[in-house]
């Protein structure tokens, strides 16, 4: 059956079958006190308040039978691929692989590395660990994707301007229909937020659409 969302700028019509739901590092890094974007001097309150709404959005998604998948923004703790350009950015008491609150910054393994409980991945979901700030770099995502049929992507998570933007973009160039959820998303500068959706919006939707949850769930 298909669904057909009332979505900014153009409706938005897909199958549950060939949809998945992307969940963007939902990491206790990214969202708790003491993780990599506290280290960062982000005020990290404004990406917890999403936590209900992507919860909410992952519930339907679950239960209309899209695939989902969570991204975590990780690397391997000898740090082989994360390059200087990357390790480099920041506060330099704060890098990846430095050890914090949550032991070591943006390491796969670590507590500070995992995704939320809230919205921990159950059977049948796919994890997704990207060094990168896209999905589908250095990742086997396009993969699991093609394997699976899908054509359209639904996005949520965080940063919206950095790794969400950044797998919208990367998405929409490897040919998915992609539609972001508005309230799904923050970034620690609430104007990013809004700038990213202007973007999307612009010059006729150039990589997408975007719609706040209720669209969705109302054309459900
Ligand atoms: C950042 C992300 N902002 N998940 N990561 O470093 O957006």
């Amino acid at each position: 059956m298909t669904t057909i969302a009332r979505a900014k700028l153009a409706p938005f019509a897909f199958e549950a079958r060939q949809t998945a739901l992307i969940v963007i590092d939902m990491q206790r890094d990214f969202i708790e006190p003491g993780g990599f974007g506290e280290a960062l001097g982000s005020d990290v309150s404004l990406l917890s308040g999403l936590v209900p709404t992507v919860a909410r959005l992952l519930e339907y998604a679950r239960s209309a039978g899209w695939q989902i998948v969570h991204t975590r923004e990780s690397h391997a703790p000898d740090l082989s691929d994360c390059p200087p350009a990357k390790r480099l950015r920041g506060m330099p008491n704060a890098r990846i692989g430095d050890t914090g609150p949550m032991r070591r910054i943006l390491v796969r393994g670590g507590p500070g590395n995992a995704i939320i409980d809230t919205l921990k991945p159950i059977e049948n979901e796919l994890v997704i660990d990207k060094p990168g700030k896209g999905a589908f770099y250095a990742t086997r995502l396009g993969e699991e994707l093609s394997m699976r049929g899908i054509t359209h992507l639904v996005f949520a998570g965080v940063t919206t301007e950095v790794c969400v933007q950044t797998s919208m973009r990367e998405a929409d160039d490897r040919g998915y229909e992609c539609l972001l959820i508005e309230d799904a998303t923050a970034s620690h500068i609430p104007a990013f937020l809004d700038a990213t959706i202007a973007m999307i919006h612009s010059q006729g939707g150039i990589v997408g659409w975007t719609a706040p949850l209720d669209v969705l769930l109302e054309a459900a």
